[in-house]
């Protein structure tokens, strides 16, 4: 039998509804160097198909401006609009989903080892940890692996790729959580049994592969709802929020 042995978190959308603030700080960013662009939300849905705020920039101007931009430009609306997103973040405003900390913090009560795995900057993950989960955290985490380390960003596995080599452990061995198809497709493409909390954003993505789809974790005040589950697992598993016990059962139906 295949023991679970780590639970690798992506960030944004998984670990708070960040994609809002990501939202206003592009458009912060576009205003402060004079351009008329407005990313509203129905757009900002469709742009969140390319991961990476660089690239979305790109395949922005190139998709709906059917226009070039100069790399240079790229770099400096990307460093306001991390730069604002960061200033945002520091306000604290901005919660965690329902059951991340708890289940956190069971997996640190009970030896389970955690990780990241985001195609988002360095900073933006580092700030968010903290802010959230207060200045300790960071330490908490096995590896944190974020667009550095992994420029080719999901679906591509690259990030995966890199968190199972730093761990010594194999794809069997961890659960990923994520919320977007991107996510699903990079962790599911090396063959990481795949746990999805959707969000107004990635609703309608196709989340085929996944072992789970639900709309929380869930916790004491926010109840959660099935979406889809793969053949092998038993729905009935999920009644209340999910947590590191639910999560061992889900991947022993899973891998078995
Ligand atoms: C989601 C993303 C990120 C952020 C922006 O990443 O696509 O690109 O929207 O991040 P994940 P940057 O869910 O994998 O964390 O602007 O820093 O690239
Ligand atoms: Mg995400």
């Amino acid at each position: 039998m295949t023991e679970l042995k780590a639970i690798i978190f992506d960030v944004d959308g998984t670990l708070a509804n960040t994609e809002e603030a990501h939202r206003i700080a592009f458009n912060y960013a576009f205003e402060k160097a004079g351009l008329s662009w407005n990313w509203d939300v129905e757009l900002y849905t469709k742009l969140l198909k390319v991961t990476g705020g660089k690239e979305r920039i790109k395949y922005y101007v190139s998709e709906f401006l059917h226009e070039t931009i100069e790399h240079d430009l790229v770099v400096s609306l990307h460093e306001a609009k991390n730069a604002q997103y960061q200033a945002i973040i520091q306000r604290k405003e901005l919660p965690l989903r329902s059951g991340i900390l708890p289940l956190i913090n069971q997996c640190r009560e009970n030896n389970m080892k955690i990780a990241i795995a985001t195609t988002t900057s360095p900073g933006n993950v580092r700030n968010l940890v903290t802010a959230t989960m207060g200045d300790d955290a960071l330490d908490w985490f096995e590896v944190i692996a974020d667009a550095e380390v992994a420029p080719v960003k999901k679906p591509a596995p690259d990030v995966y790729e890199y968190v199972l080599e730093k761990m010594y452990l194999r794809a069997d061995e961890c659960v990923a959580l994520e919320d977007s198809y991107n996510g699903v497709a990079a962790a599911t493409s090396i063959k990481i049994p795949t746990l999805i909390t959707v969000n107004n954003y990635t609703a309608h993505d196709d989340f085929a592969g996944a072992m789970l789809v639900v709309d929380e974790l869930g916790d004491e005040n926010t109840p959660n709802h099935v979406l889809a589950a793969a053949d092998s697992i038993d729905k009935n598993l999920i009644n209340g929020p999910i947590d590191l016990d639910t999560i061992k059962k889900l991947h022993k139906s899973f891998v078995r």
